[in-house]
């Protein structure tokens, strides 16, 4: 068990429910927050208070005393930049000055949207150029660049988690890729917050999925975790459940690489 609270931003959406539930079912002291209630009753061991992102005083109230943040709050998916801004820019913000504050840990839920321009065709690493393919993949590289400013100058430690496709199950062949079940992404959160030193990382999140040619070279070994669950059992089932668009189908962003999309 980790010492001190853990702050859960974006407890009331669908992995932060997963995360509330499989967290204190390990016994973890959890604050939950999100801008909507909590639908599900609180789980034993832990508060749940409304708060939105972008009041500032409010996440630095809830984080005082906190050891770690994790931060799956904001907006989820592509929207118009104006939906983006507040809670994945400012909120952001609010987020890294408060961890600052409390010399707390975060757990930063980024998105394989940060690099979706990626070619399907090729296998990058954390250090591989960024290529975010929307607004919401564009904030999500912000949330890295302030992850990487704080730990530079101020030893605030950040855990990555570039997510890939995170539902109860894969639901199209994309997904027999990009698929991260919710028992590999809960252990995934349990050690990123539970290893000793992680200083500023980034561990890919998808599960133990044949197809998943596309990510190496993360910190899964430095903070000790290892993918348990995998989509290949789904692969007779999803091979041909493809778009019939090239475009979408050659990125690793998939259809969201098309939102928007004005190139002739
Ligand atoms: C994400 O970042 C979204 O949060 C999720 O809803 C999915 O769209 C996922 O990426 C994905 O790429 O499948």
């Amino acid at each position: 068990r980790p010492a001190g609270a853990i702050l859960l931003t974006g407890a009331s959406g669908a992995l932060g429910r997963v995360l509330a539930r499989g967290l204190a079912a390990e016994g973890w002291t959890l604050r939950l927050t999100d801008i909507v209630p909590f639908p599900d009753p609180v789980p034993a061991g832990c508060t749940f208070e409304a708060a939105d992102l972008v009041d500032r005083d409010a996440v630095a109230r809830l984080a005082e005393g906190c050891s770690a943040i994790l931060h799956f709050g904001g907006t989820s998916v592509e929207k118009p930049f104006d939906e983006v801004i507040g809670p994945n820019i400012a909120g952001l913000y609010n987020i890294y000055e408060a961890a600052r504050l409390a010399k707390a840990r975060v757990v930063f839920a980024s998105s394989n949207h940060t690099i979706g321009f990626h070619a399907r065709s090729t296998t990058i690493d954390p250090d591989s150029p960024l290529r975010p393919d929307g607004y919401y993949g564009a904030s999500k590289v912000w949330g890295e660049m302030m992850a990487g400013l704080y730990w530079r100058k101020h030893a605030v430690e950040s855990v990555i988690v570039r997510i890939g496709s995170c539902f109860p199950e894969p639901v199209d062949a994309r997904m027999l890729a990009t698929w991260l079940s919710y028992g590999d992404l809960t252990r995934l959160c349990i050690r990123a917050i539970l290893a000793p030193q992680v200083g500023c990382c980034v561990v890919w999140g998808a599960s133990n999925n044949s197809r998943m040619t596309w990510w190496e070279g993360d910190a899964r070994d430095l903070i000790g975790w290892a993918p348990e669950d995998s989509a290949d059992g789904f692969a007779e089932a999803l091979a041909a459940k493809t778009s019939d668009d090239p475009v979408i189908e050659a990125h690793q962003g998939g259809g969201y690489v098309k939102i928007g999309w004005t190139r002739p």
